[in-house]
């Protein structure tokens, strides 16, 4: 079955992947697509269908409607926990054991990697399951159930939200460094299920594309980004990776 399979992949793609020695990955929601998780722009169903989610995802939106926000973070978290990692997340965590450099960065703030195994996975925009202070900007572990939506800083009473980018705030500085020097730093680079349109992940395969890398881009449809990369498999990264990495005999 590998041997047809590997038929279908570029040889000179195939190459890229035996002959790599660092290799630095990206991932978005798309990735975690066929575990049941909506992607970021999919998700405005049932409850949520009538809000845009640059009017959730904002300071400004949580500033406006704190409950609104906390609550449509609250039915994504109880998605999350729903839901398993997919036969993509788990390709890239044996990818891993694979290269001497391997580094897998993420948009996404469902902590899928981690659970799939992946170690040191670089988070651009957080994670749904940790909260921190609006206020005082730490990270709270825990609280005390009032009732009150969205709950309450144990320490200085103001709300608490959860601990992710939204647009217009920095990502976390030692993310987005490390992020930065992997990608200008690999020979192989990986942009899996993003749709390449939000700054300043979007820049990381360019990084990658201006200092040399082959830069592969797997995603079931075009982005600004495909006419750039140096090959394009468009199908959902939980088929066509495995296949893809089974080809090559990395896993
Ligand atoms: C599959 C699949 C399958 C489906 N297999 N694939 C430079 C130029 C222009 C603007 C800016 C700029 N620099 C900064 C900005 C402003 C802004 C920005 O980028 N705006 C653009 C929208 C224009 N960026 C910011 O504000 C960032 N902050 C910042 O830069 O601070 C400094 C600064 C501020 C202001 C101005 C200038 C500088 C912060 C960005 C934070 C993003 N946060 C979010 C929310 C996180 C929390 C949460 O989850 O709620 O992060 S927004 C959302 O988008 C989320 C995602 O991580 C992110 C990326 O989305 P992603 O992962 O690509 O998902 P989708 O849904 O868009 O796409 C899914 C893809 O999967 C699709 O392509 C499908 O086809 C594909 N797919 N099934 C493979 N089975």
């Amino acid at each position: 079955m590998s041997a047809t399979r590997a038929a279908t992949f570029h040889p000179e793609l195939i190459t890229a992947l035996r002959s790599a020695r660092r290799v630095a990955v990206l991932t978005g929601a798309g990735v975690s697509a066929e575990s049941g998780v909506p992607t970021f722009r999919d998700a405005q169903t049932g409850l949520w269908e009538n809000f845009k989610p640059e009017d959730l995802a904002t300071p400004e939106a949580f500033r406006r409607n704190p409950k609104l926000v906390w609550e449509w973070y609250e039915w994504r978290r109880q998605k999350v926990r729903s839901v398993q990692p997919n036969a993509g997340h788990r390709a890239l965590a044996g990818m891993a054991k694979r290269y001497a450099e391997f580094a897998l960065i993420t948009q996404n703030v469902d902590g899928l990697h981690q659970r799939a195994g992946s170690a040191g996975v670089i988070e651009l925009h957080g994670n749904i399951t940790r909260t921190r202070c609006f206020n005082e900007n730490i990270v709270v572990p825990e609280w005390t159930h009032t009732g009150e939506v969205p709950p309450l800083c144990p320490q200085c009473k103001g709300h608490l939200r959860p601990d992710v980018v939204w647009f217009g705030e920095d990502l976390p500085e030692a993310a987005i460094n490390e992020a930065k020097r992997v990608s200008s730093a690999c020979d192989l680079f990986l942009s899996l299920g993003t749709s390449s349109v939000v700054y300043p992940a979007a820049m990381l395969p360019e990084i990658a594309l201006r200092t040399g890398a082959t830069v592969v881009e797997i995603n079931p449809d075009e982005t600004p980004f495909t006419p750039n990369a140096t090959f394009s498999l468009r199908a959902p990264s939980g088929v066509v990776l495995p296949d893809l990495l089974r080809a090559a005999g990395i896993v």
